[in-house]
């Protein structure tokens, strides 16, 4: 059916398919939960999206984890592409899909893929020589390869400049993927769309690459070197490189081939946000873009390349071992609160070091004195009812102060402010900057900011001074105000904390969209729908138990 020009297809968000041939660490848990923030922030938005993760099965680099552990590589595969299913799982992740570069469906639309190709004329057959690495599952031109020697061993061996990943040397046939003819249309692209890559600081290096050290991409690798892939077709002596492999998924997922044109955009395609790490720009933002122009498909919409988790000064990765367990992670801390920290803490340009001190602090100012102290002092006093100032606002609206009391008249202006222009600021955040964990701090920063002036109301409600209860009750109603609505855009973010913390402030289910995140919007709330409790235990943010 003929949609109408004025639905926008659906939101469609990615993170990278992970490889399987280790356990995940909170790297991956990072590029999971950015992506499911930004899905989720749609979803409040009203809008229809979709979420896809996965694992990449294919390649040198599980052939031989597979062959090490004497293990079938299928077999290897099912068992720990669970884990990562189980992780998403775990993180709260709303994946709409998990893919598997070994699911059946997926392999059509890669073999498809690879017939438009060729029809297209944009494969050859040609001899290969060069260094392969197969830890990054990449060729390296001379000139990007260095000689190192293993501090362990004392051997040495050569390795990629860039990675410092080992490299052997390969001479084989295999198929080659026009990349150079497509040079001049990628360029026009990147200069037609300098804020395509995010942060756009790594655009520089993409155009650099592409001016300077563009080759044809070596595209199959001899099925007597590589069997655990996709045959080419017509060719089974020959296995279809990993990352051509790999990058397809983002596409089956969204239907392809099974496309009429014009129809591309039902399941979501182009994709808004591919998610990765900066670790992989090179092939999302050149590989990827110009395997979908040979194809006149459309580009995904931006790329979103964030920092890397740090441990001890380095990359925590796979084949270092320098790793957190993401399952242990969560477990200790809660999901919510990994979630809040990940967002709050990781970095987009920037890499980030991973510290169980940084998550207690975040925890206790942001969570359990800001948010939880602030919901504390609105509905646990004694000394007034929540409901009946909020009612009081909407009805009759507040009285001028008087006397004195005048002065406090900008401080509160200042307080409805911030509340009002955090929707605008995070929106933008979000959209334009494609940067949630400046959104989340701009959150906390509202929630930081009404909780300053209130301290000293509440003592001076606290001690029924009557003549200060007007301007109490303005303030605690902007306080509310500020809580409801930085509770309704914390949702994305931690979706079971501020459910609760919604719940507490008894928000209807049915107003807490993004629409409700405007002061004033909400005149039926105040009265806690479950139990406010009594006790560290019963509260939102517990305290953290001391260390054993
Ligand atoms: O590259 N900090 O898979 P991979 C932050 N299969 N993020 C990290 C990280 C760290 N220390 N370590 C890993 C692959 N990541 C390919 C991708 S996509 C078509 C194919 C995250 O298992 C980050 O997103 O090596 C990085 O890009 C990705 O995991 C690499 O995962």
């Amino acid at each position: 059916a003929p949609k109408s020009a004025a639905a926008p297809k659906p939101y469609y968000v990615t993170t990278p398919i992970f490889y399987v041939n280790a356990a995940p660490h909170v790297g991956h848990l990072y590029s999971m939960v950015l992506a499911d923030v930004f899905k989720r922030w749609e979803v409040l938005k009203g809008r229809q999206a979709y979420l896809c993760t996965g694992t990449d099965e294919h390649g040198m680099k599980v052939q031989r984890a597979a062959e090490f552990q004497e293990v079938p590589p299928k077999i290897f595969c099912d068992s720990n592409a669970e884990t990562f299913k189980d992780l998403a799982h775990k993180a709260n992740m709303s994946n709409d899909y998990f893919i598997r570069t070994t699911d059946p469906g997926h392999r059509e639309a890669v073999e498809f893929f690879w017939g438009r190709l060729r029809e297209r004329g944009y494969i050859y057959e040609s001899k290969h020589e060069g260094w392969y690495c197969v830890s990054d599952e990449a060729y390296y031109p001379e000139n990007m390869v260095e000689k190192r020697v293993n501090s362990m061993t004392g051997k040495s061996f050569l390795a990629s400049i860039e990675t410092g990943n080992e490299v052997e040397w390969t001479e084989e046939r295999n198929y080659h993927f026009r990349l150079t003819d497509l040079r001049e249309r990628l360029l026009q692209f990147y200069k037609e769309n300098p804020e395509w890559v995010v942060p756009a600081s790594r655009m520089a290096d993409v155009v650099s690459w592409v001016q300077n050290n563009l080759e044809d991409l070596s595209v199959s690798r001899p099925v007597s070197r590589l069997s655990w892939g996709i045959p080419v077709p017509d060719d089974p002596s020959q296995t279809i490189y990993v990352w051509v492999d790999a990058l397809i998924n983002y596409l089956t997922k969204a239907g392809y081939p099974m496309w009429t044109p014009g129809s591309e955009d039902a399941l979501g395609w182009p994709a808004d946000v591919h998610v990765i790490g900066k670790d992989i720009v090179r092939f999302h933002c050149v590989y990827w873009p110009a395997l979908l122009l040979a194809l006149d498909l459309p580009l995904p919409k931006r790329v979103l390349s964030h920092g890397h988790w740090m441990m001890d000064s380095r990359k925590m990765s796979k084949s270092i071992g320098n790793v957190v367990n993401p399952f242990f992670a969560i477990d200790r801390w809660g999901v919510d609160m990994m979630r809040y920290f990940m967002i709050y803490h990781g970095g987009i340009s920037h890499d980030s070091d991973y510290d169980n001190s940084f998550i207690v602090e975040l925890y206790k100012r942001g969570l359990q004195g800001g948010v939880g102290g602030l919901l504390n002092r609105i509905m646990r006093s004694k000394a007034w009812d929540a409901r009946s100032i909020i009612q009081q606002a909407h009805e009759g609206g507040f009285k001028e102060l008087e006397g004195t009391l005048q002065l406090m008249q900008p401080e509160i202006s200042e307080l409805r402010q911030a509340t009002e222009s955090l929707r605008r600021e995070a929106l933008e955040s979000f959209e334009e900057q494609l940067n949630p964990g400046r959104a989340l701090k701009e959150i906390m920063q509202v929630v930081f900011q009404v909780s300053k002036p209130t301290t000293l109301t509440y003592r001076a409600l606290d001690h029924g001074k009557a003549r200060e209860v007007e301007a109490a009750h303005q303030i605690i109603y902007h306080a509310a105000e500020a809580l409801r609505v930085a509770g309704i855009l914390l949702q994305p973010f931690m979706p079971e904390k501020s459910a609760s913390l919604l719940d507490r402030l008894g928000v209807d289910l049915g107003q807490r969209t993004f629409d409700h995140a405007r002061f004033d919007s909400d005149s039926a709330y105040g009265v806690s729908t479950v139990p406010l409790g009594e006790g560290a235990q019963s509260s939102l943010f517990p305290p953290i138990p001391a260390e054993g």
